[in-house]
């Protein structure tokens, strides 16, 4: 008798099944134009209700976002070891395929994971024009005006923590049953202060609403999303909310998906509090006091769908 055939690779990743999104309405997912007067209060009620918003209009040219698309299209076509060689296994930093993290996430994705603001991955080794448009991006127009927090973050002379993540997610060849997609990218909240998300035209990010429904975000290269993480959270004592979201990967037949999100982190010594300036008087603190460095530490030290704020807050 002929042995068992070998599982299909669906049956060697268990936590791969995406559950189909609700059926909720595109008006759900704020949209700001970032050129219009009265943006910041837009963007702030965005934040509060939702935790994300599509921005339109803001500035960045699709020469560069189209460029750093069709680059990074053409390093994830390259042989695997040579992705490997030019950018050494994703430590987290570096290129990584289907693990995320190192305490067993897996997705239907490969990706690049770069520091921008250390030389832990030497973003010279990549193809030259892969890493102009991927400076472009980040200098023409990845700080989102915030005055306060782009002190912390953006372009912060020592050491703030910021991050490019560039995802692929092929077609994937496989159906789960049930009415189920496969997970690209598992549910999460991103641990920063803010990211900020380009995709190509296909589909795929879903985010959680306050309600619990989860909605697919239509994708719109030419736009941005902008969502709020755990730590802005944390400073803001909770009146932002870091969303959810997650990534069902393309169905067989369907064109690659594609996204590059820039994440805004502060230096590691970062105090991560409440700001006094979004307190009210005799407002206490929903979490014990953190630096940004702690937080990372404990993140990684998780899994992806945990509540990591968990553990910071008080009673
Ligand atoms: C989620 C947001 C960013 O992609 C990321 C991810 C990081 C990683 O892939 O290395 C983490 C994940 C993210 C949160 C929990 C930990 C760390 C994988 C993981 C299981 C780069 C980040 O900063 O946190």
């Amino acid at each position: 008798s002929s042995p068992p055939p070998p599982p299909c690779s669906m049956d060697q990743i268990p936590l791969m099944r995406c559950p189909k999104a609700n059926n909720v309405d595109q008006a759900a997912i704020p949209c700001v134009d970032l050129s219009a007067p009265g943006a910041a209060a837009a963007v702030a009620d965005a934040c509060r209700s939702v935790g994300f918003f599509r921005a339109i209009n803001h500035g960045v040219p699709a020469a560069i976002t189209d460029a750093l698309e069709a680059h990074a299209m053409a390093f994830f076509a390259l042989p695997a070891q040579d992705k490997l060689d030019m950018s050494g296994a994703a430590r987290p930093l570096g290129y990584g395929s289907k693990t995320i993290g190192s305490n067993g996430d897996v997705g239907w994705l490969e990706y690049l994971l770069l520091s921008v603001s250390s030389n832990s991955v030497k973003i010279s080794s990549l193809p030259p024009s892969l890493r102009a448009a991927c400076e472009g991006l980040i200098a023409e127009g990845l700080g989102v005006d915030r005055g306060l927090l782009r002190g912390m973050v953006v372009g912060r002379e020592e050491g703030s923590d910021e991050l490019l993540r560039v995802n692929h997610y092929p077609p994937c060849p496989l159906r789960p049953p049930g009415e189920c997609g496969v997970t690209g990218f598992g549910e999460h909240t991103d641990p920063q202060i803010i990211s900020v998300l380009r995709s190509n035209c296909t589909a795929g990010l879903q985010i959680k609403l306050r309600d619990g429904r989860w909605v697919p975000v239509s994708p719109d290269p030419e736009s941005f999303f902008v969502n709020v993480g755990d730590s802005l959270q944390v400073l803001t004592n909770g009146r932002l909310r870091s969303v959810k979201h997650r990534v069902v990967a393309p169905e067989a037949g369907a064109h690659s998906r594609l996204s590059v999100i820039y994440f805004g982190g502060p230096a590691p010594s970062q105090r991560i509090a409440p700001l006094p300036e979004v307190m009210r008087e005799g407002e206490q603190s929903l979490y014990r006091e953190f630096t940004w460095g702690e937080y990372k530490r404990a993140a990684y030290k998780t899994r992806l769908a945990d509540h990591r704020l968990g553990a910071f807050e008080l009673r």
